[in-house]
């Protein structure tokens, strides 16, 4: 855990936050500034910077959170969502704990891509 890390700190239940699914290494919640009818982040437990640090230190957890973002869709009722991983500060990150976007309900990508 870090210290100065507020997703560390929703991880150890310091900090609230309204969660949606949980799994041994993930645990997913809604994003507290929602872009879209579902905006869900999934999360892993462990700390790492950003999606890219995470794949390298535990390809496996960076999977699971893959899986767990396609669950927490489906359970929010949408199969088709999008996933969006800021990762830097000039890509629009602002938490420095690996994240990633849960989208649906809004086609992300017919506004960005
Ligand atoms: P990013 O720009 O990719 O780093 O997105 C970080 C997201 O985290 C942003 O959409 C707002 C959300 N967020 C920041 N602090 C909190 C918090 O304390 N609780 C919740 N639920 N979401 C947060």
């Amino acid at each position: 855990m870090a210290s100065d890390c507020v997703f560390c700190k929703i991880v150890a239940g310091e900090i609230p936050a309204e969660i949606v699914a949980e799994s041994d290494q993930t645990i997913a919640f809604r994003d507290i500034n929602p872009k879209a009818p579902v905006h869900v982040l999934v999360i892993p437990r462990e700390h790492q910077p950003d999606i890219a640090s995470l794949a390298a230190a535990s390809p496996t957890v960076a999977a699971e959170m893959l899986e767990q973002s396609r669950v927490v869709a489906r359970q929010e009722g949408y199969e088709d969502y999008n996933l969006v991983f800021n990762t830097g500060a000039d890509a629009g990150q602002t938490v420095f704990h690996a994240h990633a976007h849960v989208l649906a309900g809004v086609d992300v990508a017919k506004l960005f891509l």
